[in-house]
C-alpha cells in the first residue's frame, strides 16, 4: 500500500522552493561486515545491518529534498508515525518557511514526546526542507548556514563493540592504517579499553563511549581507573541519559571531559545539561534532535556557554551529509563521527567515505549529493 500523501494545489507557489505536494518515507537496511557487535541491538539476536529512514519531499516547483530520521531494526512504526501524524501537517506548506513548519509540527505534536520518534520525524522533515532551500537558492547548505570555515572535516572512526582485547586492538590499528587520527571506542571493560589505547599509541587520540551503563558510584570508580589512559573524552557514563546531576558528579572529578547529548530532544535539554554542569562536549544528533535548525541553535548556545559542539552522527544517509555541512559552518570545526564498518553497498556511492580520515563538504546545491536510488531500492524494506 502506498501511503505517500499527495496534494493538488489551487494556488501557485510563493517561493522558488515551492509548496510541498508530495511526502514519502523510504526505509532501507544495508548489511555490513564487522567482527564486532552493534551496541544498539534492541533484540536478542543482533543483526549487522544499518537502516536509513529517508524522508523525501517534493514541491510544486519540482524541488526534491531528502531528510533522515534516526532509525534502527526496520522501524516501520516510526515510518507510520511520520506518514500518518506528520505529513498531513506539512502538505501544502511553503517549503521555504522552515521555522514555521517546524514550529507547526512541534506545537501540534507537543503531547507526543519531546524526545524520541516524534522528534526524529520532525528532524527528518527539517533536514529535507534545508535540502530544498539550498537547491532553490542554488547554494550548498553550508552557505545557507553562514558559509564555510572548512572545505573538509576530520572524521573519527567510531568503532563498534568488540568485547575482546585482540578484536578492539586489531580494529584500532586497521582504522589508523586507513588514515584515521581519532578513534572512539564502545567498550565498557577496562582490559579492552586499555588494549585499544595501547594499540593506538601516539598515532591516534582515543575517546570512550559507554552508552549509559553505570550508577554514579560505578562511574566514579571507572573514571578513576581509566584516568591514566589519556582518553580525549568519556561519553554517557551514567544511567539514565537524562541524569544530568549524575553526569555533573562524574565531571567534578576533573579526570575526564564529559560528552553527552545524543539522547536529547531539543535546545532546552542542552540548556538543562549546561545549567547542571553536566557536560564539556555537546553531542546533538541532527536526525534525533530537531534537524539542521535545532543543531544550529544548539551550536550558538554552546559557543555562548564555552561548551564544545561535536554532533553525534551514527547515520549514513542525508543526516550524515547534513551533519557534514553543519560541521563545515562552525568556527571551531567539529569532527564528524563515522561508525566503523564496511557496507555491502554505499548509499552515496562512496562519496561519504573518508579518505585519509577526512571528508569534503559538498559544494553542489542543497545537501550537494543525492542518494543512489538503485541502491535504495535494492535494500528497501518498507
Ligand atoms: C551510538 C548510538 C546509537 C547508534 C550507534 C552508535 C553511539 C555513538 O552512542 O555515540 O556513536
Ligand atoms: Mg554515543
Amino acid at each position: 500500500m502506498n501511503l505517500a500523501p499527495t496534494l493538488k494545489l489551487d494556488r501557485p507557489s510563493q517561493s522558488a522552493a515551492g509548496r510541498i505536494v508530495k511526502a514519502e518515507c523510504l526505509l532501507a537496511s544495508v548489511p555490513f561486515q564487522s567482527d564486532a557487535t552493534p551496541v544498539w541491538a534492541f533484540t536478542s539476536a543482533p543483526r549487522n545491518n544499518f537502516d536509513t529512514l529517508f524522508v523525501r519531499l517534493e514541491t510544486d516547483t519540482g524541488q526534491v529534498g531528502w531528510g533522515e530520521a534516526f532509525s534502527r531494526n526496520e522501524d516501520v512504526s516510526l515510518r507510520a508515525l511520520i506518514e500518518t501524524r506528520l505529513f498531513p501537517l506539512i502538505l501544502g506548506e511553503d517549503a521555504a518557511a522552515i521555522s514555521r513548519i517546524k514550529f507547526k509540527l512541534e506545537f501540534g505534536m507537543q503531547n507526543f514526546g519531546r524526545v524520541g520518534p516524534t522528534m526524529y520525524g520532525i528532524s527528518a522533515i527539517d533536514i529535507a526542507l534545508w535540502d530544498i532551500a539550498g537547491k532553490a537558492a542554488g547554494r550548498p547548505l553550508v552557505d545557507l548556514l553562514g558559509g564555510t570555515f572548512a572545505d573538509d572535516v576530520e572524521v573519527y572512526a567510531s568503532l563498534l563493540r568488540y568485547g575482546t582485547q585482540e578484536g578492539v586492538a586489531r580494529a584500532t590499528r586497521r582504522a589508523i592504517d586507513e588514515g584515521y587520527r581519532y578513534i572512539k571506542l564502545h567498550e565498557t571493560t577496562y582490559p579492552e579499553i586499555a588494549a585499544a589505547c595501547e594499540a593506538a599509541g601516539t598515532d591516534a587520540q582515543v575517546m570512550l563511549d559507554v552508552n549509559c551503563p553505570w550508577s554514579v558510584a560505578e562511574a566514579l570508580a571507572m573514571d578513576a581507573r581509566l584516568a591514566g589512559l589519556g582518553l580525549m573524552w568519556l561519553e554517557e557514563p551514567i544511567w539514565p541519559p537524562d541524569n544530568y546531576r549524575g553526569l555533573a558528579r562524574v565531571r567534578q572529578s576533573r579526570r575526564h571531559r564529559i560528552a553527552a547529548g545524543e539522547n536529547a530532544g531539543s535546545l532546552h535539554d542542552f540548556v538543562a545539561m549546561v545549567d547542571a554542569g553536566a557536560i564539556d562536549i555537546a553531542q546533538p544528533d541532527v536526525a534525533k534532535t530537531g534537524g539542521v535548525s535545532e543543531l544550529m541553535k544548539i551550536a550558538a548556545f554552546c559557543e555562548a556557554s564555552a561548551i564544545e559542539f561535536v554532533p553525534h552522527c551514527a547515520l549514513f544517509g542525508p543526516g550524515q551529509v547534513a551533519t557534514l555541512h553543519i560541521c563545515g559552518a562552525q568556527r571551531s570545526v567539529p569532527m564528524l563521527e563515522r561508525l566503523y564498518c564496511d557496507f555491502e553497498a554505499e548509499i552515496y556511492g562512496g562519496a561519504t567515505l573518508p579518505v585519509n580520515g577526512r571528508l569534503p563538504v559538498p559544494r553542489a546545491p542543497g545537501l550537494g549529493i543525492e542518494p543512489d536510488l538503485d541502491i535504495v531500492e535494492r535494500y528497501r524494506v518498507a
